[in-house]
């Protein structure tokens, strides 16, 4: 308990003799101490009953409490925290629809591994389980329990330092993920003595121990590496956050792998590496026979590691690197499973190999290269046109020069075509730079990921969005110029969602449903918070006003008008849609 805490709550006897009353602590300060012992030093929520005072106590005591318009961006802001700094990011929302609107950010961390904690207020125990209709009545804990990776409620002050470290743990340890942490009312304000109350803090020694894989795995998975003739290695963003960047960089150079990075993981090593298959993704997943993953999953984005796109059935042997064990033949057989944290299983096969390795033959390495080559220069001239409006190429050529001379700078980026362009456009040269809508394709992530980059990091960040994916966090510019971050975000405007060029089919006045007010200026809406607002036509225009922004610092946005004609449905996953049996009208 911090001193300033306990005096807070002391008493001073003004020179009469009797003994000085005992100090005493509270839930408010109890919880704000247990924080901090634990190095977690900044707060992303929205403020209300019954959590105001205790986000005003926080500020006084020290912690950044960033102050969000909704819940669900300071969500995504604090599972970003936990991406880049490995610590759980801290979540604080209001009861029932404050809790509701943290939710989403809080599956969606489970689902990516981030580790957080939602921190929500709740009503007073004995009302909601009668259910006798309390403000904002909600049994949160049930809820939030199938959604994240744990969940608590603390009733007594003195749990408070337990509670919390249970929290911190089952976030940060195995696979990350999202945990609810329910603090009803009644909590903050208990008392108990200041003495006790720090005794009852637990520091949380060692909260996401190494996970050391057995040699016969470790064995096994070189075993199989070895019989390979056209290895690949592919690279998710498990090993971006796993921070293990000199470890993964050696095992890439030293075995001569290709490899191929997840959105993610782009610029664990950088996206010009020799290695790099990324300009050679169909070829490297279709040709190669034995592939490492290494904290990447076979969802989805990797068509689950079957069908067309990975080549003949039974054509390949899978080795993979995971903390969590049920991961493995989640989707196909894994010959060589690898359990661990991803540091201790990458050193351990590096010892295993030793000097006992052969580089894969050239011929595959060779046919790798050449069609990063054919396809890298095959975009080159795209890249260079000053289209006005723009076109994607035209606009991502721009912010990829900034992006090449800025390498430190952060980058988020969410949309369809504005996502899937910029993912294969903008090299990245370090890790944990690219942010982006994860695992679920979740629009929205934009302005929190952006405001938690900037605040985590200090360093200048750059949001590609499109003008729908923008939408779903756009008030949050007012956060971004309220607390002055050095955060340029550029909307691709193409009046809508994929393309804006969609009628609606009925002949009817409503818009189709694809299509927003068209020509409109998001760069007005950053000019009323008091930041910089930018309508560039052209990427030369691009260009200048976001090396402008990363000069200055100044939050900005740039409109960039984008051809409406441009994009496609759905970007580059168009084939997950649904057809219709019925013919169209
Ligand atoms: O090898 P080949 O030949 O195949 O070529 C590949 C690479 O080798 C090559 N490449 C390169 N060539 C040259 N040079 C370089 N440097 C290079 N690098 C790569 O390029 C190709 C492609 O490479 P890539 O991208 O690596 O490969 P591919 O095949 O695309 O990879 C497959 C995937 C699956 C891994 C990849 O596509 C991927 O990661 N996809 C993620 C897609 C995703 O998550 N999309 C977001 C969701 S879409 C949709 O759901 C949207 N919604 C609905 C909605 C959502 N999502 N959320 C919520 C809360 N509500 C609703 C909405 C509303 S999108 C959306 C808004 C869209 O509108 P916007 O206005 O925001 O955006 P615009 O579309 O711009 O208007
Ligand atoms: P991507 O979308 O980039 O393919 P995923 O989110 O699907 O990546 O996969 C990340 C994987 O990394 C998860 O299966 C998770 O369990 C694993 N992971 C996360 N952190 C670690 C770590 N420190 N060590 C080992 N595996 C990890
Ligand atoms: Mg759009």
């Amino acid at each position: 308990m911090s001193e300033t805490a306990t005096q807070a709550l002391e008493e001073i006897p003004e020179g009469d003799t009797e003994p000085a009353p005992e100090a005493l602590t509270d839930g408010f300060h109890l919880i704000i101490d247990a924080l901090k012992l634990n190095d977690l030093n900044t707060i992303y929520g929205v403020p209300g009953i019954p959590i105001t005072d205790f986000g005003r106590m926080a500020q006084a005591e020290g912690m950044r409490v960033i102050s969000f318009r909704h819940e669900q961006h300071a969500g995504y802001a604090a599972s970003i925290a936990g991406y880049l700094t490995k610590k759980p990011g801290i979540c604080l929302t209001v009861s029932a629809p404050g809790f509701l609107n943290g939710l989403t950010a809080l599956a969606n961390a489970t689902t990516n591994c981030f580790p957080m904690i939602l921190i929500s207020g709740s009503s007073e125990r004995e009302i909601v389980d009668l259910q006798q209709g309390d403000y904002e009545e909600m049994d949160q804990l049930a809820i939030a329990k199938p959604l994240c990776k744990a969940a608590f409620r603390i009733l007594h002050a003195e749990d408070i330092g337990i509670g919390i470290a249970r929290a911190i743990r089952a976030a940060v340890s195995g696979r990350p993920g999202g945990v609810y942490l329910d603090l009803p009312a009644k909590l903050f304000g208990q008392t108990m003595g200041a003495d006790a109350g720090a005794q009852s803090l637990v520091k949380v020694i060692d909260a996401a121990p190494q996970q050391i894989p057995a040699p016969d795995a470790v064995n096994r998975a070189l075993d199989v590496l070895k019989g390979a003739k056209r290895p690949l290695i592919i690279l998710g963003k498990g090993a971006a956050y796993a921070q293990a960047d000199d470890e993964i960089r050696t095992l890439v150079e030293n075995s001569g792998i290709p490899y191929l990075p997840m959105s993610m993981a782009k610029g664990l090593l950088p996206d010009t590496h020799p290695q790099s298959a990324g300009a050679a993704r169909s070829l490297a997943l279709k040709e190669a026979d034995v592939v490492l993953m290494i904290g990447a999953r076979l969802n989805w984005l990797l068509s689950h590691g079957k069908g067309k796109s990975w080549g003949a059935p039974g054509s390949k042997k899978f080795v993979q690197i995971d903390i969590e064990p049920r991961e493995m033949d989640s989707n196909v057989e894994i010959a060589a499973p690898l359990v661990g944290d991803i540091g201790s299983c990458v050193t351990a096969l590096l010892d295993a190999m030793g000097s006992d390795w052969s580089a894969p033959p050239a011929e595959w390495t060779g046919a790798i290269r050449t069609k990063v080559e054919t396809n890298v220069a095959r975009m080159a001239p795209k890249l260079q046109n000053n289209n006005n409006p723009m076109d994607y190429h035209g606009a991502l050529g721009a912010l990829r020069t900034i992006v090449r001379q800025r390498p430190d700078a952060m980058l988020v980026n969410e949309g369809a075509n504005t996502l899937d362009f910029a993912r294969s456009i903008i090299d990245m040269f370090e890790p944990r730079k690219r942010l982006d809508v994860g695992t679920w394709g979740v629009m929205g992530i934009g302005m929190g990921s952006a405001i938690a980059a900037a605040v985590e990091t200090g360093k200048p960040v750059l949001a590609i969005e499109g003008d729908s994916a923008f939408g779903f966090s756009g008030m949050e510019i007012e956060t971004i110029c309220r607390y002055n971050l050095p955060i340029c975000v550029v909307v691709f405007n193409n009046n809508g969602i994929y393309r804006g060029t969609d009628v609606n089919p009925s002949g009817g006045a409503d818009m189709a449903t694809t299509v927003f007010v068209k020509d409109a200026r998001y760069d007005k809406m950053m000019e009323a918070f008091g930041g910089v607002g930018v309508y560039a036509t052209s990427p030369d225009e691009l260009l200048r006003a976001v090396n402008e922004a990363m000069d200055s610092g100044k939050p900005t946005l740039v409109n960039a008008v984008i051809d409406e004609n441009a994009g496609t449905e759905s970007g580059r996953i168009g084939n997950l849609n649904p057809q219709s049996v019925v013919s169209k009208k």
